[in-house]
């Protein structure tokens, strides 16, 4: 009586728009034949909250209840998954639900947030002035740590491991400097991006342009500092230099913690050992490299892109259509290219809408020079992108902008 034809773990970007496509788009199985396993009673649309820290958003417009986003052919069982055993074809969850088995599994469980590995980060984020737009409990501390700050150190970072949104820990900071401008008191603050990074983003197109927007904005970057520890009584933020392995210690009046990331333990029983923890898919078909019968989408995945939920957007459309080959005993045949996109708000007003693949090689949709600051790509970020996560994304309807860019570029280029 648990068996079910389709199994999804996880109600996230990447979970829900999977079930859609199962019980409305492409197919329509019964309510009896997929299941959604989620714990929480809310989905958040993540992307908001770099907005939300800013004060140009509230945390509530960001979420809605999980009930509302669930297709209503699935049956949503609220329970955390907590073993996969894929030699069995069967998932066990924490509840009284047990143990239940499946024909075919998508494992859509986002990547897990190691707030514990930065020493002393837990309780540093309970003082005003350190926040972080990571989660949404953290997120709400933004807002109020940007308008606190009157003179002295504002700290942005960014850590040692993948992260969900490799734009993020820096939007937040050209938010703040918008708002600290605004105010006149920008002179007074002293801005410093710390990241682990050797560069200011992967994609070397983009990493031009934002070079040349920290030094406009007078904001000091330091490459290859990863925060390890926040000694909150003494408002002091301690990073590892991995260059020479010393140990640094920055006064911070407003510090913006960007928290290490890693694999979720659940995909452990579905990783090898060159994927990082992370669930083993094919890079191009996402279906897992040893069982057939599974696919994986979203940040859980060792697909080798930059995690977001545009990623998610172009990876459903692949997924469902190479599961449902797969349905019917075919093989997979639709490739994902590695699209991935993030709007990196500069200011405002302003965003420059990086989108790119596997090579790091810039894929835009509109014909246009996409490094530069745009005022309409930052209205598209702010009120457009929402309507495509609720109403496109997660209805099993948007699967990237490929379609749009090949009609925008009247079939030339990719
Ligand atoms: P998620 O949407 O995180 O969903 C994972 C789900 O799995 C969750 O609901 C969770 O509860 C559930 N789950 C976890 N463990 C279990 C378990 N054991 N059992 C059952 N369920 C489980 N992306 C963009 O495209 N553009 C942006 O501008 C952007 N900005 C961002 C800014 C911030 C601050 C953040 C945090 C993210 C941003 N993202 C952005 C990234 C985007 O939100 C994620 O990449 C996207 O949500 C990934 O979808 P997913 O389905 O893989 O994971
Ligand atoms: C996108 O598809 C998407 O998913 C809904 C996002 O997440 C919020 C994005 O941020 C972006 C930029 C895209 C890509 C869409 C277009 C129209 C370029």
């Amino acid at each position: 009586k648990d068996h079910y034809h389709l199994v999804v773990v996880g109600g996230g970007a990447g979970g829900l728009s999977i079930a859609a496509k199962f019980t409305e788009v492409l197919t329509t199985l019964d309510k009896g034949k997929v299941v959604v396993i989620e714990p929480n009673e809310m989905h958040y649309y993540q992307p908001m909250w770099t907005l939300v820290g800013a004060g140009i958003k509230t945390v509530a417009q960001s979420g809605r209840p999980m009930a509302s986003v669930m297709p209503r052919q699935v049956k949503w069982i609220r329970d955390r998954c907590v073993s996969i055993e894929p030699d069995h074809n069967r998932v066990r969850l924490s509840g009284a639900n047990g143990v239940l088995s499946y024909d075919f599994l998508v494992v859509a469980v986002g990547i897990h947030i190691d707030w514990n590995r930065v020493k002393g980060l837990t309780d540093a984020l309970k003082t005003p002035g350190v926040c972080s737009n990571y989660s949404v409990e953290t997120v709400t501390k933004t807002l109020p740590a940007i308008e606190g700050i009157k003179e002295g150190n504002a700290i942005f970072t960014f850590p040692n491991t993948a992260i969900k949104c490799a734009g993020a820990p820096q939007k937040i900071m050209y938010l703040a400097d918008a708002y600290w401008r605004q105010h006149g008191i920008r002179d007074k603050i002293n801005i410093t991006y710390n990241t682990a990074l050797g560069v200011i983003f992967g994609v070397p197109k983009y990493a031009k342009a934002l070079n040349k927007i920290v030094d406009q904005k007078n904001i000091n970057v330091n490459y290859r500092h990863n925060l390890v520890e926040v000694v909150a009584d003494k408002k002091e933020a301690v990073f590892e230099d991995l260059a020479s392995n010393e140990r640094k210690r920055f006064k911070y009046d407003m510090l913006h913690v960007t928290p290490p990331m890693s694999a979720p333990p659940l995909v452990s029983s579905l990783a090898d050992p060159q994927s990082g923890g992370y669930m083993s898919v094919n890079k191009e078909t996402l279906q897992h490299v040893k069982y057939e019968n599974i696919f994986g989408i979203g940040d859980c995945t060792n697909a080798p892109t930059s995690k977001t939920a545009a990623a998610v957007a172009a990876q459903t459309g692949v997924v469902s259509r190479n599961l449902l080959a797969v349905m019917k005993g075919k093989k997979p045949y639709a490739h994902y290219d590695g699209y991935t996109s993030c709007p990196l708000v500069t200011g405002n007003n302003k965003c420059i809408l990086a989108e790119f693949d596997y090579n790091l090689e810039p894929l835009e949709t509109f014909p246009i020079d996409q490094s530069k600051e745009s005022r309409l790509m930052y209205y598209m970020k702010k009120d457009l992108m929402p309507n495509m996560y609720w109403n496109g994304l997660l209805k099993g309807i948007w699967n990237g902008p490929q379609f749009y860019r090949r009609i925008m570029h009247l079939g030339m280029g990719k």
